[in-house]
């Protein structure tokens, strides 16, 4: 009971001091604080991540076999004995280590701060730690890395952050030990597990490696830890530093990849999407979506599943266009480089942040609920103004060949000036057009992935949703990259449709202009996997579905074959509606892919 009691009075401090997000909002004195924290972390944007450890050594492969999963899960993945894992200890020794290549490294990408795996579920301290033999003094190396990295970040401007994993397989007394492990839980005392893991953080936070910027908890999801252990561990780590900001990964606050849960009652400073951008973003609420640029996070050779570098600066600018950070991920191989094709991507981001950097650094989300040809962020200037930047993916085709033209949809806001980010010689000159804006900008985008437009206007931006228009001869098309998404449901460029879309209520809508009431035939270009795919869905004029229309999802090969599905017609009225699609039922994970809807009128 007692504890209970102390567990209340604890909570309710944090509510008041705004370390927990309670239902309500929180005091303005303790939001006032959150954002002095988040200061540094909302001017960034854009962070490195390094998992970096003993699982470097194996790289994927146990006693000559390739070992499913990401690298730094070997020892669960491969079922390997704690006690043989450990044994790697004594192979560590990264000779080509060079903190400052790292931080060089970082800062030529753009990355404004460093989280670096001080420990993560295997246990390995990469410090000289006193509380534990297993760690990096222990093996030939005998460096503590995380001061070199401290100090090279110091000297170059970076900020430092920890990742610390509250889970760990070969600790005695942290439970539930893995299952193939002989050593019994019973044995374990976890409250003690939770004094070292403490003792730990108190080696890393107080001053010795610098002032940490962020700890990146993770391993919050088994049994053993709760939000009560969560909100203690917060007022713990604010109670040496109160500067310091945690992810809701101290607590149980993430509920999956999806990195946020609905509750928003967890301790913590922010939101967690992992390998995924949230359609809408997190909105009212900092996060940070964490990507590998392959499929793993420790190093492991034979991943060579590699994104492009035009796909994750197109994902910066679409997650800072939510109001997000990247923290992009580097898996350093045992000799303490860092991949050649993880080098190669970084630089080509770093040449685009050279041009756009101040398009992402500073800002926060889109005005727009959407841009067809890309997206936008924004910064409110010191004069009142605000500065909106707009990140065209798709540039559009001149129609002569001499000149050429954006439209801004939707803009009511005056400009009052426009220009080229990376083409100073060009004198972009704005004019209305319809609801919005046209701009000239040249013939051709000075970077085919993501040219930035930088638009001054006055005070801060008035935006009405800009509709869809039929084209020639009366037909809506509503395409996939158009779609205003709300719920879990992702636009996923492979295909170039709406997917991953495991969310019954999640939504696609487009609002439409309709020039006259009258019928339309529905038409919908949809793929399911027969595996995992197929349901019902519908197609409605707004969310009550008074006019709707419903299908079976036609399964075909996969999840890229799609088929056109004629649904039937529905009756629209004149002016702006919005056309709403919402899966009604799975079949399997997800009901369908969607590329697009087209409205064809239906002649009286
Ligand atoms: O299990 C870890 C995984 O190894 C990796 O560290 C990621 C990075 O966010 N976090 C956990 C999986 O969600």
């Amino acid at each position: 009971m007692r504890t209970t009691i102390l567990y209340c009075v604890l909570f309710l401090s944090l509510i008041v001091s705004g370390r927990v997000h309670a239902q309500s909002p929180a005091p303005t004195a303790a939001q006032a604080d959150h954002d002095r924290r988040m200061g540094w972390f909302r001017e960034a944007r854009f962070g490195m991540f390094i998992h970096w450890g003993l699982y470097a050594i194996p790289a994927g492969q146990w006693e000559g076999k390739a070992v499913p999963s990401a690298g730094e899960w070997i020892l669960n993945s491969g079922k390997i004995q704690p006690a043989q894992y450990m044994k790697l200890q004594s192979q560590f020794n990264p000779i080509d280590f060079n903190a400052d290549e790292w931080v060089r490294i970082a800062k030529l990408a753009g990355q404004k701060y460093i989280v670096i795996t001080s420990k993560h579920h295997d246990g390995f301290a990469l410090w000289d730690s006193k509380k534990s033999s297993f760690d990096v003094m222990g093996t030939p190396f005998k460096r503590d890395v995380l001061l070199e990295l401290a100090r090279a970040c110091e000297r170059g401007g970076i900020q430092l952050c920890f990742y610390h994993s509250i889970m760990d397989w070969t600790h005695d007394d942290y439970v539930p030990h893995r299952a193939w492990d002989p050593r019994k839980n019973e044995d374990a005392d976890f409250d003690r597990y939770v004094g070292y893991m403490k003792d730990q953080l108190r080696e890393l936070i107080s001053g010795k490696y610098g002032k940490i910027g962020i700890l990146w908890f993770d391993g919050e999801w088994e049994e053993s830890w709760t939000h009560e252990r969560g909100v203690d561990l917060a007022q713990f780590v604010h109670s040496i530093d109160p500067d310091i900001i945690m992810n809701n990964r101290v607590d149980k606050g993430r509920s999956g990849m999806a990195g946020m849960n609905g509750e928003g009652n967890w301790a913590g400073d922010y939101g967690t999407p992992e390998q995924e951008v949230p359609a809408t973003g997190v909105p009212g609420t900092d996060w940070e979506t964490c990507m590998t640029m392959n499929d793993t996070w420790g190093f492991k050779s034979d991943d060579q599943n590699w994104k492009s570098a035009e796909q994750m600066i197109r994902m910066l600018c679409d997650i800072a266009s939510k109001g997000g950070n990247l923290l992009l991920n580097v898996g350093p191989q045992a000799n303490g480089q860092i991949p050649q094709e993880s080098i190669d991507r970084l630089m080509r981001i770093g040449r685009w942040m050279e041009t756009n950097g101040d398009a992402i650094y500073g800002t926060h989300a889109s005005p727009f609920v959407r841009l067809p040809w890309g997206r936008c962020t924004q910064k409110s200037l010191p004069n009142g103004q605000t500065r909106l930047y707009f990140h065209v993916f798709d540039w559009p085709k001149s129609v002569d060949g001499n000149t050429n033209a954006l439209i801004i949809p939707g803009l009511s806001s005056e400009i009052l000036s426009a220009r080229l980010l990376g083409a100073t010689g060009f004198a972009a000159k704005a004019s209305r057009e319809g609801d919005g804006w046209s701009i000239t900008i040249p013939v051709t985008a000075p970077d085919d992935v993501s040219s930035v437009i930088a638009v001054d206007i006055a005070g801060v931006p008035v935006v009405t949703a800009s509709a869809v228009r039929a084209d020639g001869s009366g037909v809506f098309h509503l395409s996939a990259k158009d779609a205003e998404l709300r719920g879990h449901l992702l636009y996923e460029p492979k295909c170039d449709n709406l997917g991953s879309w495991t969310d019954i209520d999640g939504t696609a809508r487009w609002l439409v202009r309709l020039s006259a009431a009258g019928q339309y035939r529905v038409i919908a270009d949809i793929a399911a996997d027969p595996k995992e795919g197929g349901g019902r869905f519908r197609v409605s004029v707004g969310d009550a579905g008074v006019a709707a229309v419903e299908s079976t999802v036609a399964v075909g090969a996969n999840w890229c074959d799609f088929k056109a599905v004629d649904m039937g017609i529905i009756e629209c009225g004149m002016g702006d509606v919005e056309i709403v699609v919402k899966p009604l039922a799975f079949t399997g994970i997800a009901a369908m892919n969607l590329r697009s809807i087209t409205l064809q009128p239906i002649a009286k």
